[in-house]
Protein backbone atom coordinates (compact mmCIF):
# COMPACT_ATOMS: atom_id res chain seq x y z
CA UNK A 1 0.00 0.00 0.00
CA UNK A 2 1.25 3.25 -1.37
CA UNK A 3 -0.74 5.79 1.48
CA UNK A 4 0.87 6.08 5.28
CA UNK A 5 -1.22 5.03 7.95
CA UNK A 6 -0.57 8.32 9.44
CA UNK A 7 -1.63 10.29 6.56
CA UNK A 8 -4.93 8.81 6.12
CA UNK A 9 -5.58 9.09 9.80
CA UNK A 10 -4.72 12.59 9.99
CA UNK A 11 -7.04 13.26 6.80
CA UNK A 12 -9.47 11.16 8.76
CA UNK A 13 -9.43 13.63 12.09
CA UNK A 14 -9.16 16.80 9.66
CA UNK A 15 -12.70 15.43 8.05
CA UNK A 16 -14.27 14.47 11.87
CA UNK A 17 -13.22 18.46 12.62
CA UNK A 18 -14.94 19.66 9.92
CA UNK A 19 -18.02 17.95 10.26
CA UNK A 20 -18.50 19.86 13.82
CA UNK A 21 -18.54 22.74 11.89
CA UNK A 22 -21.92 21.67 10.46
CA UNK A 23 -23.61 21.97 14.01
CA UNK A 24 -26.30 24.47 14.26
CA UNK A 25 -26.29 26.75 17.85
CA UNK A 26 -27.73 25.65 21.03
CA UNK A 27 -30.91 26.22 21.54
CA UNK A 28 -31.70 26.56 17.90
CA UNK A 29 -35.67 26.15 17.91
CA UNK A 30 -36.65 23.34 15.31
CA UNK A 31 -40.51 23.42 14.16
CA UNK A 32 -42.60 22.33 11.26
CA UNK A 33 -45.60 25.25 9.64
CA UNK A 34 -49.30 25.05 8.72
CA UNK A 35 -52.24 27.26 8.30
CA UNK A 36 -55.63 26.96 9.59
CA UNK A 37 -57.48 27.01 6.07
CA UNK A 38 -55.05 24.35 4.14
CA UNK A 39 -55.43 22.15 7.64
CA UNK A 40 -58.78 22.54 9.64
CA UNK A 41 -61.51 21.35 7.48
CA UNK A 42 -64.85 21.79 9.86
CA UNK A 43 -65.41 25.16 7.92
CA UNK A 44 -68.89 25.36 9.60
CA UNK A 45 -67.70 24.11 12.88
CA UNK A 46 -68.77 26.02 16.66
CA UNK A 47 -70.04 29.10 14.97
CA UNK A 48 -67.16 29.94 12.65
CA UNK A 49 -67.83 32.36 9.64
CA UNK A 50 -67.04 32.31 5.75
CA UNK A 51 -63.87 33.14 4.59
CA UNK A 52 -62.83 34.43 1.13
CA UNK A 53 -61.23 31.28 0.54
CA UNK A 54 -64.47 29.44 1.25
CA UNK A 55 -66.42 31.44 -1.23
CA UNK A 56 -63.45 31.52 -4.10
CA UNK A 57 -62.52 27.42 -3.82
CA UNK A 58 -66.47 26.89 -4.16
CA UNK A 59 -66.05 29.22 -7.43
CA UNK A 60 -65.91 26.64 -10.64
CA UNK A 61 -63.02 26.78 -12.00
CA UNK A 62 -60.54 28.15 -9.57
CA UNK A 63 -59.04 25.12 -7.86
CA UNK A 64 -57.68 22.09 -9.61
CA UNK A 65 -59.51 19.15 -9.34
CA UNK A 66 -62.47 21.78 -8.03
CA UNK A 67 -61.06 20.97 -4.87
CA UNK A 68 -62.09 22.51 -1.39
CA UNK A 69 -60.63 23.34 2.14
CA UNK A 70 -64.19 22.31 3.41
CA UNK A 71 -62.61 18.68 5.20
CA UNK A 72 -59.04 19.25 4.23
CA UNK A 73 -56.87 17.42 7.18
CA UNK A 74 -59.88 17.64 9.47
CA UNK A 75 -57.33 18.79 11.96
CA UNK A 76 -59.86 21.09 13.34
CA UNK A 77 -60.62 17.40 15.40
CA UNK A 78 -57.26 15.46 14.89
CA UNK A 79 -54.87 17.19 16.06
CA UNK A 80 -54.16 15.40 19.05
CA UNK A 81 -53.31 13.17 16.31
CA UNK A 82 -51.27 15.61 14.65
CA UNK A 83 -49.11 16.60 17.94
CA UNK A 84 -48.04 13.14 18.62
CA UNK A 85 -46.98 13.32 15.52
CA UNK A 86 -44.74 16.66 16.32
CA UNK A 87 -43.79 14.51 19.32
CA UNK A 88 -42.06 11.83 17.20
CA UNK A 89 -40.25 14.08 14.95
CA UNK A 90 -38.79 15.67 17.93
CA UNK A 91 -39.68 19.51 17.50
CA UNK A 92 -39.62 21.77 20.35
CA UNK A 93 -41.95 24.55 18.17
CA UNK A 94 -45.27 24.70 15.58
CA UNK A 95 -46.30 27.54 14.10
CA UNK A 96 -49.85 27.36 13.22
CA UNK A 97 -52.30 30.17 12.27
CA UNK A 98 -55.81 31.08 13.75
CA UNK A 99 -58.73 31.18 11.19
CA UNK A 100 -59.95 34.87 11.92
CA UNK A 101 -63.78 33.77 10.97
CA UNK A 102 -64.00 31.66 13.89
CA UNK A 103 -63.11 34.57 16.47
CA UNK A 104 -65.50 37.00 14.59
CA UNK A 105 -67.26 35.58 12.31
CA UNK A 106 -68.48 38.64 10.71
CA UNK A 107 -64.78 39.93 11.20
CA UNK A 108 -66.03 42.49 13.53
CA UNK A 109 -68.59 42.60 16.69
CA UNK A 110 -68.90 39.80 19.26
CA UNK A 111 -66.69 37.70 19.46
CA UNK A 112 -67.76 34.05 18.91
CA UNK A 113 -66.25 31.95 22.22
CA UNK A 114 -66.16 28.57 20.67
CA UNK A 115 -63.72 29.55 18.28
CA UNK A 116 -61.21 31.20 20.97
CA UNK A 117 -62.13 28.38 23.26
CA UNK A 118 -61.07 26.02 20.54
CA UNK A 119 -57.61 27.69 20.14
CA UNK A 120 -56.79 27.59 23.84
CA UNK A 121 -57.55 23.76 23.91
CA UNK A 122 -55.10 23.29 20.77
CA UNK A 123 -52.36 25.35 22.44
CA UNK A 124 -52.87 23.80 26.16
CA UNK A 125 -51.84 20.70 24.14
CA UNK A 126 -48.87 21.65 22.40
CA UNK A 127 -47.64 22.50 25.71
CA UNK A 128 -48.95 19.34 27.27
CA UNK A 129 -46.54 17.66 24.49
CA UNK A 130 -43.66 20.26 25.45
CA UNK A 131 -44.23 22.11 21.76
CA UNK A 132 -44.15 25.73 21.77
CA UNK A 133 -46.56 27.45 19.95
CA UNK A 134 -45.72 30.10 17.24
CA UNK A 135 -49.20 31.35 16.31
CA UNK A 136 -49.98 33.36 12.93
CA UNK A 137 -52.74 35.43 13.21
CA UNK A 138 -53.89 35.45 9.25
CA UNK A 139 -52.69 33.70 6.84
CA UNK A 140 -55.10 34.62 4.03
CA UNK A 141 -58.36 33.54 5.49
CA UNK A 142 -60.38 37.26 5.85
CA UNK A 143 -64.01 36.97 6.54
CA UNK A 144 -66.53 37.40 3.55
CA UNK A 145 -68.35 40.14 5.43
CA UNK A 146 -65.06 41.70 5.28
CA UNK A 147 -64.25 41.23 1.73
CA UNK A 148 -68.20 42.68 0.73
CA UNK A 149 -67.27 45.79 2.38
CA UNK A 150 -64.05 46.24 0.47
CA UNK A 151 -61.72 43.72 1.76
CA UNK A 152 -58.12 45.37 1.83
CA UNK A 153 -59.11 48.42 -0.28
CA UNK A 154 -61.11 49.39 2.58
CA UNK A 155 -58.61 51.01 5.20
CA UNK A 156 -61.12 50.40 7.77
CA UNK A 157 -60.23 46.55 7.14
CA UNK A 158 -56.38 47.27 8.38
CA UNK A 159 -58.55 48.39 11.83
CA UNK A 160 -60.51 45.70 12.49
CA UNK A 161 -57.38 43.24 11.75
CA UNK A 162 -55.47 44.99 14.46
CA UNK A 163 -58.88 44.55 17.45
CA UNK A 164 -59.09 40.90 16.20
CA UNK A 165 -55.52 40.51 17.03
CA UNK A 166 -55.38 42.32 19.53
CA UNK A 167 -58.47 40.72 21.18
CA UNK A 168 -57.08 37.08 20.36
CA UNK A 169 -53.46 37.70 21.07
CA UNK A 170 -55.01 39.00 24.51
CA UNK A 171 -56.83 35.26 24.79
CA UNK A 172 -53.81 33.53 24.52
CA UNK A 173 -51.69 35.68 26.70
CA UNK A 174 -49.38 33.53 28.80
CA UNK A 175 -50.05 30.72 26.39
CA UNK A 176 -47.91 31.99 23.53
CA UNK A 177 -45.44 34.12 23.48
CA UNK A 178 -44.80 34.53 19.81
CA UNK A 179 -47.15 35.83 17.24
CA UNK A 180 -46.67 36.63 13.79
CA UNK A 181 -49.29 39.46 12.58
CA UNK A 182 -50.02 38.41 8.94
CA UNK A 183 -48.50 35.70 6.67
CA UNK A 184 -46.66 36.69 3.20
CA UNK A 185 -48.60 40.02 2.60
CA UNK A 186 -46.73 39.96 -0.58
CA UNK A 187 -48.19 37.04 -1.78
CA UNK A 188 -51.68 37.52 -0.62
CA UNK A 189 -51.73 41.07 -2.66
CA UNK A 190 -50.25 40.06 -5.47
CA UNK A 191 -51.72 37.21 -6.37
CA UNK A 192 -55.53 37.66 -4.72
CA UNK A 193 -56.07 41.68 -5.43
CA UNK A 194 -53.19 41.88 -8.18
CA UNK A 195 -53.87 38.30 -9.95
CA UNK A 196 -57.04 36.01 -9.61
CA UNK A 197 -54.93 32.76 -8.74
CA UNK A 198 -55.95 33.24 -5.15
CA UNK A 199 -58.85 34.81 -3.07
CA UNK A 200 -60.62 36.93 -3.86
CA UNK A 201 -59.14 37.21 -7.64
CA UNK A 202 -59.35 40.56 -7.97
CA UNK A 203 -57.13 41.24 -10.68
CA UNK A 204 -56.50 45.35 -9.54
CA UNK A 205 -54.15 47.37 -11.27
CA UNK A 206 -52.09 50.73 -10.55
CA UNK A 207 -53.29 52.74 -7.82
CA UNK A 208 -56.17 50.88 -6.70
CA UNK A 209 -53.19 47.76 -5.71
CA UNK A 210 -51.20 49.84 -4.08
CA UNK A 211 -54.06 51.60 -1.48
CA UNK A 212 -55.11 47.47 -0.94
CA UNK A 213 -51.38 46.98 -0.65
CA UNK A 214 -50.42 49.86 1.53
CA UNK A 215 -53.72 49.00 3.61
CA UNK A 216 -52.58 45.18 4.56
CA UNK A 217 -48.95 47.23 5.77
CA UNK A 218 -51.08 49.25 7.67
CA UNK A 219 -52.97 46.62 9.50
CA UNK A 220 -49.62 44.72 10.08
CA UNK A 221 -48.24 48.29 12.02
CA UNK A 222 -51.82 48.39 13.89
CA UNK A 223 -51.61 45.18 14.90
CA UNK A 224 -48.18 45.04 16.38
CA UNK A 225 -49.43 48.03 18.45
CA UNK A 226 -52.50 46.04 19.26
CA UNK A 227 -50.56 43.21 20.65
CA UNK A 228 -48.63 45.00 22.53
CA UNK A 229 -51.47 46.51 24.08
CA UNK A 230 -52.56 43.25 25.20
CA UNK A 231 -50.20 40.56 26.33
CA UNK A 232 -47.46 40.51 29.13
CA UNK A 233 -43.93 42.07 28.08
CA UNK A 234 -42.28 38.82 27.54
CA UNK A 235 -44.44 38.48 24.22
CA UNK A 236 -42.55 38.67 21.06
CA UNK A 237 -44.31 40.16 17.85
CA UNK A 238 -43.08 39.74 14.06
CA UNK A 239 -44.90 38.70 10.64
CA UNK A 240 -44.00 35.94 8.66
CA UNK A 241 -43.16 37.71 4.87
CA UNK A 242 -41.92 35.64 1.61
CA UNK A 243 -38.82 36.54 0.26
CA UNK A 244 -37.44 35.77 -3.24
CA UNK A 245 -34.24 35.49 -1.38
CA UNK A 246 -31.38 37.89 -2.67
CA UNK A 247 -28.29 35.96 -4.16
CA UNK A 248 -25.33 37.21 -5.44
CA UNK A 249 -24.59 35.10 -8.41
CA UNK A 250 -21.34 34.63 -6.90
CA UNK A 251 -19.26 35.63 -4.06
CA UNK A 252 -17.82 38.64 -5.23
CA UNK A 253 -17.43 41.94 -3.23
CA UNK A 254 -19.92 43.87 -5.91
CA UNK A 255 -22.28 41.24 -6.65
CA UNK A 256 -22.68 40.56 -2.61
CA UNK A 257 -23.48 44.24 -2.87
CA UNK A 258 -25.61 44.20 -5.81
CA UNK A 259 -27.71 41.63 -4.00
CA UNK A 260 -27.76 43.55 -0.75
CA UNK A 261 -29.15 46.44 -2.84
CA UNK A 262 -31.74 44.59 -4.42
CA UNK A 263 -32.50 42.84 -1.14
CA UNK A 264 -34.10 46.23 -0.32
CA UNK A 265 -35.60 47.18 -3.53
CA UNK A 266 -37.24 44.16 -4.70
CA UNK A 267 -38.88 44.19 -1.07
CA UNK A 268 -39.82 47.90 -0.82
CA UNK A 269 -43.09 47.34 -1.15
CA UNK A 270 -42.84 45.00 1.81
CA UNK A 271 -40.38 44.27 4.28
CA UNK A 272 -38.31 47.56 3.66
CA UNK A 273 -41.29 49.84 4.45
CA UNK A 274 -42.03 47.49 7.30
CA UNK A 275 -38.36 48.27 8.80
CA UNK A 276 -37.45 51.40 7.83
CA UNK A 277 -41.19 53.11 8.13
CA UNK A 278 -40.77 54.48 4.78
CA UNK A 279 -41.03 53.59 0.42
CA UNK A 280 -37.98 53.94 -1.15
CA UNK A 281 -37.75 57.20 -3.35
CA UNK A 282 -36.82 54.71 -6.37
CA UNK A 283 -40.07 52.91 -5.50
CA UNK A 284 -41.99 55.93 -5.26
CA UNK A 285 -40.44 57.25 -8.00
CA UNK A 286 -41.21 53.94 -10.16
CA UNK A 287 -44.95 53.45 -9.10
CA UNK A 288 -45.69 57.56 -10.00
CA UNK A 289 -49.18 58.30 -10.34
CA UNK A 290 -49.86 54.95 -8.97
CA UNK A 291 -47.90 55.39 -5.61
CA UNK A 292 -50.48 54.80 -2.73
CA UNK A 293 -51.96 57.49 -0.50
CA UNK A 294 -50.71 57.54 2.89
CA UNK A 295 -49.70 60.17 5.58
CA UNK A 296 -46.22 60.34 7.88
CA UNK A 297 -48.26 58.95 10.97
CA UNK A 298 -48.95 56.26 8.50
CA UNK A 299 -45.35 55.58 7.80
CA UNK A 300 -44.93 55.75 11.13
CA UNK A 301 -47.50 52.90 12.15
CA UNK A 302 -46.28 50.63 9.57
CA UNK A 303 -42.80 50.93 10.99
CA UNK A 304 -43.69 49.89 14.62
CA UNK A 305 -40.72 47.95 16.11
CA UNK A 306 -40.74 44.32 15.75
CA UNK A 307 -39.27 41.92 17.81
CA UNK A 308 -38.37 39.59 14.75
CA UNK A 309 -38.93 38.47 11.15
CA UNK A 310 -40.39 35.66 9.89
CA UNK A 311 -38.87 35.18 6.14
CA UNK A 312 -40.27 32.11 4.25
CA UNK A 313 -37.85 30.97 2.27
CA UNK A 314 -38.54 28.89 -1.12
CA UNK A 315 -35.93 30.20 -3.59
CA UNK A 316 -34.16 33.04 -4.58
CA UNK A 317 -33.25 35.69 -7.56
CA UNK A 318 -29.40 35.76 -8.29
CA UNK A 319 -28.11 39.13 -8.97
CA UNK A 320 -24.65 40.37 -10.46
CA UNK A 321 -23.79 44.40 -10.38
CA UNK A 322 -24.87 46.45 -12.96
CA UNK A 323 -24.30 50.16 -14.21
CA UNK A 324 -27.72 51.54 -13.87
CA UNK A 325 -29.84 53.22 -11.50
CA UNK A 326 -30.77 50.78 -9.07
CA UNK A 327 -27.06 49.17 -9.44
CA UNK A 328 -28.37 45.24 -9.92
CA UNK A 329 -29.65 43.34 -12.35
CA UNK A 330 -31.46 39.91 -12.03
CA UNK A 331 -29.78 37.18 -13.74
CA UNK A 332 -32.61 34.57 -14.78
CA UNK A 333 -32.48 30.95 -14.27
CA UNK A 334 -32.25 29.44 -17.88
CA UNK A 335 -35.57 27.78 -18.78
CA UNK A 336 -33.81 24.37 -18.97
CA UNK A 337 -32.70 24.65 -15.54
CA UNK A 338 -34.66 22.40 -12.56
CA UNK A 339 -37.57 23.86 -10.89
CA UNK A 340 -39.27 21.00 -7.65
CA UNK A 341 -42.88 19.62 -8.35
CA UNK A 342 -44.13 23.15 -8.06
CA UNK A 343 -42.61 25.02 -10.51
CA UNK A 344 -42.46 28.37 -8.68
CA UNK A 345 -39.74 26.71 -6.56
CA UNK A 346 -36.18 27.22 -8.60
CA UNK A 347 -33.81 24.69 -6.66
CA UNK A 348 -31.55 26.89 -4.66
CA UNK A 349 -29.51 26.23 -1.89
CA UNK A 350 -27.85 29.41 -1.74
CA UNK A 351 -31.10 30.91 -0.92
CA UNK A 352 -30.76 30.15 2.51
CA UNK A 353 -27.09 31.19 2.82
CA UNK A 354 -27.68 34.47 1.55
CA UNK A 355 -31.04 35.12 2.02
CA UNK A 356 -31.31 35.78 6.16
CA UNK A 357 -27.80 36.98 5.74
CA UNK A 358 -28.18 39.78 3.46
CA UNK A 359 -32.18 41.17 4.68
CA UNK A 360 -30.47 40.76 7.99
CA UNK A 361 -27.47 43.45 7.19
CA UNK A 362 -30.03 45.54 4.32
CA UNK A 363 -32.81 46.52 7.04
CA UNK A 364 -30.50 45.85 10.32
CA UNK A 365 -32.84 43.07 11.67
CA UNK A 366 -31.61 41.05 14.72
CA UNK A 367 -33.47 38.39 15.04
CA UNK A 368 -34.81 35.83 12.09
CA UNK A 369 -37.08 32.63 11.99
CA UNK A 370 -37.46 30.80 8.80
CA UNK A 371 -40.75 30.67 9.13
CA UNK A 372 -41.07 28.17 5.83
CA UNK A 373 -39.32 26.48 3.88
CA UNK A 374 -39.97 22.95 1.75
CA UNK A 375 -40.94 21.75 -0.94
CA UNK A 376 -43.33 19.86 -2.77
CA UNK A 377 -43.05 16.16 -4.25
CA UNK A 378 -44.99 14.24 -6.35
CA UNK A 379 -43.95 10.86 -3.92
CA UNK A 380 -46.56 8.28 -3.43
CA UNK A 381 -46.72 5.06 -0.91
CA UNK A 382 -45.29 2.41 -2.74
CA UNK A 383 -46.37 -1.67 -2.45
CA UNK A 384 -45.03 -1.51 0.72
CA UNK A 385 -46.60 1.79 1.28
CA UNK A 386 -43.32 3.53 2.29
CA UNK A 387 -43.47 7.00 0.73
CA UNK A 388 -39.70 7.57 -0.43
CA UNK A 389 -39.38 11.17 -1.02
CA UNK A 390 -35.45 11.58 -1.76
CA UNK A 391 -36.41 14.69 -3.80
CA UNK A 392 -37.08 16.06 -0.79
CA UNK A 393 -34.36 14.89 1.64
CA UNK A 394 -31.98 16.37 -1.04
CA UNK A 395 -33.53 19.72 -0.90
CA UNK A 396 -33.97 19.81 2.55
CA UNK A 397 -30.34 18.59 3.20
CA UNK A 398 -28.79 21.22 1.08
CA UNK A 399 -30.72 24.02 2.00
CA UNK A 400 -30.31 23.34 6.03
CA UNK A 401 -26.46 22.50 4.87
CA UNK A 402 -26.87 26.08 3.40
CA UNK A 403 -28.71 27.73 6.12
CA UNK A 404 -25.84 26.23 8.85
CA UNK A 405 -23.18 27.72 7.08
CA UNK A 406 -24.89 31.14 6.93
CA UNK A 407 -25.55 31.47 10.75
CA UNK A 408 -21.65 30.43 11.08
CA UNK A 409 -21.04 33.33 8.60
CA UNK A 410 -23.12 35.52 11.36
CA UNK A 411 -26.46 35.47 9.86
CA UNK A 412 -28.97 36.13 12.75
CA UNK A 413 -31.55 32.98 12.35
CA UNK A 414 -32.58 31.42 15.78
CA UNK A 415 -35.36 28.75 14.00
CA UNK A 416 -36.44 27.14 10.85
CA UNK A 417 -40.27 25.77 10.42
CA UNK A 418 -40.62 23.20 7.90
CA UNK A 419 -43.18 23.75 5.78
CA UNK A 420 -45.27 20.90 5.78
CA UNK A 421 -45.68 18.62 8.41
CA UNK A 422 -48.46 17.48 6.41
CA UNK A 423 -50.18 17.10 2.79
CA UNK A 424 -52.43 19.74 2.66
CA UNK A 425 -54.63 22.43 0.71
CA UNK A 426 -52.11 23.77 -1.44
CA UNK A 427 -54.41 27.09 -2.34
CA UNK A 428 -55.54 27.23 -5.75
CA UNK A 429 -53.29 23.37 -6.37
CA UNK A 430 -55.78 21.95 -4.35
CA UNK A 431 -54.21 18.70 -3.30
CA UNK A 432 -52.22 18.35 -6.18
CA UNK A 433 -49.03 19.61 -5.05
CA UNK A 434 -48.35 17.67 -1.87
CA UNK A 435 -45.65 19.82 0.50
CA UNK A 436 -45.65 17.36 3.72
CA UNK A 437 -43.24 15.54 5.39
CA UNK A 438 -46.09 13.55 6.75
CA UNK A 439 -48.18 12.02 3.67
CA UNK A 440 -52.13 11.83 4.07
CA UNK A 441 -54.60 9.83 2.10
CA UNK A 442 -57.47 12.87 1.48
CA UNK A 443 -59.95 9.66 1.34
CA UNK A 444 -59.34 8.20 4.75
CA UNK A 445 -57.18 10.40 6.85
CA UNK A 446 -54.26 7.80 7.09
CA UNK A 447 -51.50 9.59 7.60
CA UNK A 448 -47.91 8.04 6.76
CA UNK A 449 -44.61 9.70 7.66
CA UNK A 450 -42.32 10.12 4.25
CA UNK A 451 -38.71 9.27 4.30
CA UNK A 452 -38.13 13.02 4.91
CA UNK A 453 -39.44 13.16 8.12
CA UNK A 454 -36.93 10.38 9.69
CA UNK A 455 -34.34 13.35 7.86
CA UNK A 456 -35.56 15.68 9.55
CA UNK A 457 -36.04 13.56 13.06
CA UNK A 458 -32.16 12.81 12.79
CA UNK A 459 -30.85 16.21 11.98
CA UNK A 460 -33.30 17.81 15.19
CA UNK A 461 -31.79 15.09 17.61
CA UNK A 462 -28.17 16.15 16.39
CA UNK A 463 -28.99 19.57 15.93
CA UNK A 464 -26.92 19.45 12.98
CA UNK A 465 -26.78 18.58 9.21
C1 LIG B 1 -45.39 31.77 -2.24
C2 LIG B 1 -45.37 31.81 -3.58
C3 LIG B 1 -46.28 31.05 -4.28
C4 LIG B 1 -47.18 30.24 -3.65
C5 LIG B 1 -47.19 30.21 -2.29
C6 LIG B 1 -46.31 30.96 -1.58
N1 LIG B 1 -46.27 31.09 -5.67
O1 LIG B 1 -45.40 31.77 -6.26
O2 LIG B 1 -47.11 30.44 -6.33
S1 LIG B 1 -46.35 31.12 0.05
C7 LIG B 1 -46.30 29.82 1.10
C8 LIG B 1 -47.55 29.90 1.89
C9 LIG B 1 -48.13 28.58 2.24
C10 LIG B 1 -48.02 27.67 1.04
C11 LIG B 1 -46.55 27.45 0.78
C12 LIG B 1 -46.25 26.52 -0.37
O3 LIG B 1 -47.37 30.70 3.04
O4 LIG B 1 -49.45 28.77 2.66
O5 LIG B 1 -48.69 26.47 1.20
O6 LIG B 1 -45.95 28.67 0.47
O7 LIG B 1 -46.75 27.03 -1.56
Amino acid sequence: MATSPGRAASTAAAAKDASARFAFPPGFTWGTATAAYQIEGAVKADGRGESIWDVYAHTPGKIVDGATGDVADDSYHRYPEDIALMRSLGVGAYRFSVAWPRIFPQGTGQPNPKGVDYYKRFVDALHAAGIEPYCTLYHWDLPEALQRKGGWQNRDTAKAFADYAGYMAGQLDGRVQHFMTMNEISTFIGNGYGGTAMAPGLGLKGQALQQARHHALLGHGLAVQAIRAATNAKTKVGSAEGIDAPMPAFDAPEHVAAARKAAVEENAGYLTAMHTGRYTDLYLKTLGADAPKFTPEDMRIIGSKTDFQGLNIYTGNYYIAADNERGYEAVPFPSSYPNMRSSWIQFAPDAMYWGPKLMAEALGISDIYITENGTSSTAAPDAEGRVLDIDRVMFLRQYLGELQRGIVDGAPVRGYFLWSLLDNFEWSRGYSERFGITYVDFATQKRTPKLSSQFYRDVIAGNAI
